[in-house]
């Protein structure tokens, strides 16, 4: 699987409102995510994220579980609902001790916690103001991580920001699919400007915090970034590739690293109405460094600017951009297998937007596992397609890119968003009606690699 160095970082990832349940309980309210699953026909099989994987009660047995595996870190994130009901005004303390005791049980087992402050749950009454088209959640976000970072700060070395924020762009503001459900492409744009902007201002006042505490951190924002590839040399072809890679990677990066929006990208936009709502002195709020990059990727696309009738504009007068498969061996989610894609994407962004520590922060694939009568998952499939991206990783750390560390999605089967509980992403597989949890082959794959790696 390549040569990685003993200090590399291993960890697993998951999100609050994937395994926590317990939505109601010591002050929650609802979060957009609670109201969506509620809406008929928007989840597989009528599913809720409640219990999930119990977690809330189940916490300490699992951070047992995360060090019988050996994690270096474990990511997950908090949920904005539990820690400021409501999206405004002051913190819920049982809301943060849940997250106290989860750090120092993290601490206390010599892993590393990296919290996520945002993975998709914006309290409902946010989004009743808006959402994060409305340029006020960037502020009320600013406010929510003061809250995380006064009670956690002391402890906590690495704070995440945001979670792929283009997911919440696109399938919760522009296809629909998720949380809140919004099918518009000037609200889209607006969502995708104040989540950067609310990431600046978050970190910003992090570190004014941290600064006066005297406890440096380092910050972070996790993209994921997807390859985009031409199925032939025709002009409209690189067209469809230029517009998604636009659209899905340089829409974030860009800002981020040269403190500007692509000019392809805004002309695309104008082009359809629409125009991103940036203010004076935005750009310089969005662009400051950064610590810490998390990269998360699942697959890429191969795409062809034709339509299957030879069309090149789509039914409203947009350029197509069709999603053509290659043929490639596929998981449980149709998701093409290309680790050769991920090597690619690593080694141009440790090119492209050099300087800032590379970790990949979530990476695995769905099977339809097969428990035996004990539970057990002889899921090689699974554990060939995390070691067929370490390698990737490897390939990339060998072509320049700084890659600090990885981080498998998931640590357990979770709440699959729309798709609810049947797609099984965990190492450790949970059975849903007894919250039993069973290490998968996967899992002690993993742990077998991580002390392999680390040579203890
Ligand atoms: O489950 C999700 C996660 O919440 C964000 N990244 C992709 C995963 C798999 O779809």
């Amino acid at each position: 699987m390549g040569t990685l160095p003993a200090n590399f970082k291993w960890g697993t990832a998951t999100s609050a409102y994937q395994i926590e349940g317990a939505v109601s309980e010591d002050g929650r309210t609802d979060s957009v995510w609670d109201t969506f699953c509620r809406v008929p026909g928007a989840i597989d099989n009528g599913e809720v994220g409640d219990p999930a994987c119990d977690h809330y009660h189940r916490m300490p047995q699992d951070v047992a579980l995360m060090r019988e595996i050996g994690l270096d870190v474990y990511r997950f994130s908090l949920a904005w609902p539990r820690i400021q009901p409501g999206g405004s005004g002051p913190g819920n303390d049982r809301g943060l001790d849940f997250y106290d005791r989860l750090v120092d049980e993290l601490l206390a087992a010599g892993i590393d916690p990296w919290p996520t402050l945002f993975h998709w749950d914006l309290p409902q009454e946010l989004e009743d103001a808006g959402g994060w088209p409305n340029r006020d959640t960037a502020y009320r976000f600013a406010d929510y991580a003061e809250l995380a970072y006064r009670r956690l700060g002391d402890r906590v070395t690495t704070w995440t920001t945001l979670n792929e924020p283009s997911v919440v762009t696109t399938h919760g503001y522009l296809s629909g699919v998720h949380a809140p459900g919004r099918k518009s492409l000037a609200d889209a744009a607006a969502a995708a400007h104040h989540q950067l902007l609310g990431h600046g201002l978050a970190g910003a006042r992090m570190r004014e915090l941290a600064a006066q505490a005297g406890n440096p951190f380092e910050l972070a924002i996790t993209l994921n970034l997807g390859p985009a590839t031409p199925e032939t040399d025709a002009a409209e072809d690189h067209e469809a590739v230029r517009r998604a890679d636009g659209f899905n990677n340089r829409l974030y990066m860009d800002p981020l690293w040269h403190k500007r929006y692509p000019a392809d990208v805004v002309e695309d936009l104008a082009a359809q109405g629409v125009t991103i709502p940036v203010q004076d002195g935005d750009l310089e709020i969005i662009g400051a460094p950064i610590d810490a990059l998390g990269i998360n990727f699942y697959f890429g696309m191969q795409l062809s600017g034709r339509a299957e009738d030879g069309s090149i504009l789509d039914a409203d007068g947009a350029p197509v951009s069709r999603h053509v498969l290659q043929g490639r061996p596929q998981t449980a989610m149709d998701w093409e297998i290309m680790p050769d894609e991920f090597a690619k994407l690593l080694s141009r962004v440790g090119r492209e937007y050099p300087g800032v520590p590379l970790y990949v922060t979530e990476n695995g694939a769905a099977f339809a596992d097969k428990p035996d009568e004990k539970g057990y998952v002889h899921d090689v499939d699974r554990a060939g397609y995390i070691a067929d991206h370490i390698a990737a990783v490897a390939v990339a750390r060998k072509e320049g890119a700084d890659l600090r560390g990885y981080f498998a999605w998931s640590l357990f089967d979770n709440f699959e968003w729309a798709y609810g509980y049947d797609k099984r992403f965990g190492i450790v597989r949970v059975d849903f009606d007894t919250q039993q949890r069973t290490l998968k082959h996967s899992a002690h794959w993993y742990s077998e690699t991580i002390r392999r790696v680390r040579g203890r």
